[in-house]
């Protein structure tokens, strides 16, 4: 039922058009407004957590405003949409990106002062939302972030998870995992409780005759609702807000079921309800592992088919043939998670809507596009048949359906290549039968792509080589990832953004990054380069504050600051830094006092989460912090090495970490890291890198220069054959790393055994991460990044030289990319003066 006031009547609701705050005078009136109405609270008792719920209520009220003005002009004008389906938003603080993007930072930071308080101490009171494990989740917080930017009209769908990745406590040295309740006090979000669907799951599918026609009807076994919570998304110095929806499960029928309540069954009432709960209650924290839940595949449906109810329903308002669907829909899958939407949008088509197949599927491939993060088979999801036929059997009649069709034509086309079908087929012939969701993703899509040069090449030649014969080249293509400049440089380092300003003519890069490329006339000045130089220097003594506080070692921020943060696994290789860590600190201990007094003094940092349940992750933590117990109180090293974990590093943390490195590690084995994004981060906020060639170093070495970067080890061309030869000739191990694991074994950090594992995965298992064959190179290299550190000057001219040239890795680049090659979608053009629109 439309409820739109008629006519007449509008008058009076333009007449009253909500005005927002534009002063600082404006802005203290809201917060105390918000203090003492909507907080009930006083200036005698308004502390600095009030003192932010006002001050984000304060800026709510205006993006929300912004919101549905940007909402009713978009329904409107009536084109065409980008639907952004992400089972991950890793969207960090929303206050202070909030008030940036609105333009009024100052404004809040002089009102505030004058209310009595610090905004740094008031920003830091949020809670991070951390409704992702990393780089897939924070890509799309950064998707959201230029889409809105760059004025396209685009939702964002996920799940409101009760609990996020959760907190990372390091007891003894060990991680311990404790969840993380973060909804407390949430002002980012709406709820809609008028925005509802009835999701239902398992039960059985019967043929019914309608018109002479047989149709497949599903009669649900149990159903669960769908509740949204809009989270509105600013996009930087326009009035563009867009909409990220996320959608949290509830029994239906409400809080109980009254039948069985009345009935006296009170218990299973609660029970039943519970359990509608849970389906939205957890992120699950894996990053880069499948681990084939019941729970997760219900999850994806129950969040596929909320949006996809959503979007067709807001489709059907505009009475147009379902042919025209893919003209005003485009739908992006994050990884293989939402695979489900494919088949479920077949199944609307044809079952609800009654249209043929051919057709129906003609529009479903013709709005999808899948997007690839990862090579790793570990990751490459798969469900059971069975599991799937059990919660969802029409869909798995839907597949059955879409695979043999599909096979039909690969046989046409190759009919002597008889074990093309089992190689391409959606279901795996194994024992249980699965379904590989990755195949079903490009079957189902007109566009599939990697995220970096590398890597979308890979998926071509290895993993989706044969669909690649199947459909040609042109279905396959590369988006490099990019970063958001405005939290990652603009919020994260606000000196630094601030300088490069002054010499860019103004805060335009923001928006058009490439204009850092002015940067690089300035190189030469020594005044620049000293400013530069203390902006550094000062966030390293921040983040020595940090260490200081939360861990109680001092670290002495002239060091130089060697950073590792990301997911700790081993593909990423923590245990190659750690392992050369021991390498150094074994050199520092061979060394007379004298030699020592000429080493250059390091800071090894490092952070990142393991997921729970990857017991050899977890002991690279344990290794990395015994190793920084015994070398930290050394004192026959002293400031000249510390080895430091920073505990449950998260978005906020990166924040305050990427502009305090000088170098920072991207080392994965060559070929495994799809493309990673924090190097991009790094670079921007003028630290160095060391690094494989691998992912998006590959392209930044070609943006910033091969003189501004450190490259080392093996190439992805050659792993395979290194991988061989481990296994099935003579492996040794390198001299200098051998000497490392003596020493481990010898008990200088601690019980020997709690790391033997660590150990034998290299010396006995194959060295599937080829530790052993870069070990020497990589050694190598850190000698030239101290070589290179002791020359400040040229340093320095480095970074400059670097982050002049990183325009390439704004994630605008990356969207618009997307929307010409693969979405087909046009900026709606906003007229600052009124909003309203036409
Ligand atoms: O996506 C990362 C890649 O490792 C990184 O190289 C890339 O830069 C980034 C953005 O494209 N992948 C990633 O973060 N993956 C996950 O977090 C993830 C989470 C869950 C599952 C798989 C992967 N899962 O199957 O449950």
């Amino acid at each position: 039922v439309e409820a739109s006031i008629p006519e007449p009547q509008r008058e009076a609701w333009k007449r009253n058009q909500i005005t927002s705050f534009t002063d600082k005078d404006g802005f203290e009136k809201e917060v105390v407004r918000h203090v003492e109405t909507t907080l009930a609270r006083s200036m005698f008792n308004c502390d600095e957590i009030a003192a932010y719920s006002a001050t984000s209520l304060a800026f709510r009220d205006r993006l929300i405003t912004h919101w549905n003005r940007t909402q009713q002009r978009q329904t409107y004008r009536d084109t065409k949409r980008v639907y952004y389906l992400s089972l991950e938003f890793l969207m960090g603080r929303a206050l202070d990106n909030a008030m940036l993007n609105v333009g009024l930072k100052n404004v809040a930071q002089d009102g505030l002062a004058e209310l009595g308080f610090r905004i740094e101490d008031v920003v830091k009171q949020e809670h991070d939302a951390a409704l992702g494990n990393g780089g897939l989740g924070r890509l799309a917080a950064c998707f959201l972030d230029s889409l809105a930017t760059l004025n396209f009209p685009a939702w964002g769908y996920g799940l409101r998870y009760r609990y996020g990745i959760f907190k990372q406590e390091i007891i003894d040295g060990y991680q311990v995992e404790v969840p993380d309740y973060w909804l407390d006090f949430n002002p980012w979000e709406f709820p809609r409780h008028d925005v509802t669907v009835d999701i239902q799951f398992f039960g059985q599918v019967n043929k019914k005759t309608v018109g002479g026609k047989t149709i497949s009807v599903w009669e649900a076994g149990e159903i669960v609702q769908a509740v949204a919570y809009d989270v509105p998304i600013p996009g930087y110095d326009t009035p563009t807000t867009n909409n990220l929806r996320l959608w949290s499960s509830k029994a239906s029928g409400g809080e109980f079921d009254f039948q069985k309540f009345n009935s006296g069954d009170y218990e299973s009432s609660v029970a039943d309800q519970q359990r509608a709960e849970t389906i939205s209650a957890v992120l699950y924290p894996n990053d880069n592992l499948e681990r084939g839940k019941e729970l997760r595949l219900k999850q994806q449906y129950f969040w596929v088919a909320a949006s996809l109810y959503d979007i067709v329903r807001r489709f059907k308002k505009s009475r147009r043939s379902w042919n025209e669907f893919p003209d005003q829909v485009a739908i992006q899958l994050n990884d293989t998670h939402p695979t489900l939407a494919i088949v479920e949008l077949q199944r609307i088509l044809v079952d609800i809507e009654g249209l043929e197949w051919d057709n129906a599927w003609e529009i479903v491939t013709s709005t999808f596009g899948y997007t690839n993060h990862t090579v790793l088979p570990e990751a490459l999801e798969k469900w059971p048949v069975g599991l799937v036929q059990h919660l969802l059997p029409r869909h798995l009649q839907i597949i059955y359906d879409i695979n043999l069709f599909f096979l039909q034509s690969v046989e046409k086309a190759f009919p002597d290549d008889r074990d093309m079908l089992r190689r391409v087929s959606i279901i795996e012939e194994s024992q249980p039968k699965m379904v590989r969701m990755a195949f079903l993703a490009i079957v189902g899509s007109h566009k599939v792509n990697g995220v970096a040069e590398l890597h979308s090449d890979l998926i071509k030649t290895t993993i989706f080589k044969d669909f690649v014969e199947i459909y040609g080249p042109d279905k396959f293509t590369n988006v490099t990832n990019g970063i958001t400049p405005r939290r990652w440089l603009h919020q994260a380092n606000p000196r630094l953004s601030e300088l490069i300003a002054s010499k860019c003519g103004g805060n335009d890069f923001l928006k058009d990054l490439t204009l850092l490329n002015q940067l690089e006339k300035h190189v030469e000045d020594k005044q620049f380069r000293k400013e530069w130089a203390e902006i550094k220097y000062a966030n390293k003594v921040r983040l020595a504050k940090h260490i200081k506080d939360t861990t109680g070692v001092v670290v002495n921020p002239a060091s130089l600051f060697d950073v590792q943060v990301k997911r700790i696994h081993e593909y990423k290789r923590q245990q190659l830094n750690i392992f050369g860590v021991i390498h150094r600190y074994l050199s520092l201990k061979a060394m007379t006092p004298d030699q020592r007094k000429k080493q250059l003094p390091r800071v090894s940092i490092f952070g990142g989460k393991a997921a729970p349940g990857y017991w050899m992750a977890k002991q690279i933590i344990h290794l990395i912090n015994s190793v920084g117990a015994v070398v930290n109180k050394d004192e026959d090293i002293g400031d000249l090495l510390k080895v430091i974990f920073l505990e449950d590093y998260n978005v906020s943390k990166a924040e305050m970490i990427c502009p305090a490195s000088d170098i920072s590690e991207h080392i994965s084995t060559a070929g495994t890291e799809a493309s990673g994004t924090s190097n991009m981060k790094f670079v921007l906020n003028g630290g160095l890198i060391i690094g494989t060639c691998d992912g998006a170093n590959i392209e930044i070495t070609r943006e910033i220069g091969e003189s501004n970067i450190f490259l080392f080890g093996n190439l992805s061309e050659d792993v395979e054959d290194l991988r061989h030869a481990h296994t099935y000739g003579s492996h040794t191990i390198d001299s200098d790393l051998d000497k490392v694991f003596n020493e481990i074994e010898k008990g200088t950090f601690g019980t020997p055994h709690d790391f033997s594992a660590m150990i034998a995965a290299v010396r006995q298992h194959g060295d599937y991460y080829l530790v052993s064959d870069d070990f020497h190179s990589y050694i190598e290299t850190h000698q030239l990044v101290d070589e290179a550190y002791r020359n400040q000057d040229e340093w320095i001219a480095k970074c400059i030289t670097s982050v002049s040239r990183m325009g390439f890795f704004t994630s605008d680049r990356c969207i618009n990319e997307y929307a010409e090659e693969i979405w087909n979608v046009e900026p709606l053009a906003v007229d600052r003066h009124s909003i309203w629109g036409p």
